[in-house]
């Protein structure tokens, strides 16, 4: 079959929630607040994650996808993590990309690297460097999140992402440009999946890539939005769990990425932000009353986690933690 990727029909150019976190403490945290209810989703600019620890990455991660498949292969440790191509989750999802999913904890990239790179400690390095000035970024945003939703604790949502325990994992996603020549006749061939629609199970995402675009969110009314790729900024994704902790306040974007027609690879890197497996995720009281009552049962993040393991990736798998 010879298919080229087109945009879905469904799709409009809007508007992306842009925040500046150089910007007045007070107002930037209502911003994070109308982002997050609005579209759980924005852009941060002057994030203060110095370009070079960006740059390192993105080589290594670029240097990875380049090695002979023999090669790539073999950056498969133990349990869910390592590389994985078409493949997505346990329940039969494809997409036309390839990945590497790597645990957070500096030991353990130490340890993975050495079937990474030919130079484990320029990979082990360049990812551990990464992970710290993201995990600060992501909780500088959580903290501001906490401040305007006037949470009691403002560290009670970043605690979670740097507790030692904590379950964060890294990303990347490679999607090679899709090899076609001609067009298709039938528009519905054309809809290839990079990698399909869902929703982030963990507390937030924090994604980069280059500047080949293929992300896109959806509004509320399910009108898909093209993110423009902007590699030197982050944009930000609300997960599952930071919309149960704020009662349904805020919302877990759905997001997909479309298969890459471009001529040069998209690579993004995800920071998946996740609190420890035995905590008990349920709404905060604070956001909690009788106009608002609970919206969700408590359960631990290493539930949710197995529920969305034993789940399609379009899934929702929130509708099974509603409170009755
Ligand atoms: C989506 C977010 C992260 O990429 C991820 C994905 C995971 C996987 O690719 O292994 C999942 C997907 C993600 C949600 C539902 C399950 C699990 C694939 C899948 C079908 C690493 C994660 O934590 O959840």
């Amino acid at each position: 079959m010879v298919v080229v990727a087109v945009r879905t029909k469904k799709t409009r150019a809007a508007g992306i929630p842009s925040v500046d976190l150089s910007l007045d403490r007070s107002m930037v945290s209502e911003l994070i607040v109308q982002a997050c209810q609005n579209y759980g989703f924005f852009k941060v600019i002057n994030h203060g994650v110095p370009r070079v620890t960006i740059s390192r990455l993105e080589d290594e991660g670029v240097r990875f996808f380049d090695r002979p498949a023999r090669d790539v292969q073999r950056a498969e440790p133990a349990g869910s993590f390592g590389y994985g191509s078409r493949n997505i989750g346990l329940n039969g999802d494809k997409g036309e990309l390839e990945y590497l999913l790597l645990p957070t904890d500096p030991f353990s990239i130490v340890e993975t690297s050495k079937t990474i790179s030919d130079e484990p400690r320029n990979f082990s390095g360049a990812a551990n460097d990464y992970i710290e000035a993201v995990r600060e970024l992501a909780s500088e945003v959580l903290d501001l999140a906490a401040e305007g939703l006037r949470v009691h604790d403002k560290y009670f949502f970043s605690n979670l992402i740097k507790d030692d325990q904590n379950d964060s994992v890294l990303r990347f996603n490679h999607y090679p440009p899709l090899k076609t020549s001609e067009p298709c006749k039938d528009e519905e061939d054309a809809d290839e999946v990079g990698f399909g629609e869902h929703s982030d199970p963990q507390i937030l995402t924090v994604l980069r890539s280059n500047d080949v675009a293929g992300l896109q969110i959806a509004l509320p009314d399910r009108l898909w939005i093209p993110v423009p790729p902007d590699p030197s900024q982050f944009y930000v994704i609300i997960g599952d769990t930071l919309r149960v902790l704020t009662n349904g306040r805020f919302t877990s974007v759905r997001h997909r990425a479309i298969a890459n027609s471009s001529r040069v690879s998209r690579m993004s890197i995800m920071y998946f932000g996740a609190p420890p497996l035995n905590t008990t995720i349920s709404p905060l009281p604070e956001l909690v009353s009788p106009e608002s009552p609970s919206l969700f049962k408590p359960f631990t993040w290493g539930d949710y986690k197995k529920a969305a393991y034993s789940s399609r990736l379009g899934d929702c798998r929130l509708d099974h933690f509603k409170a009755s």
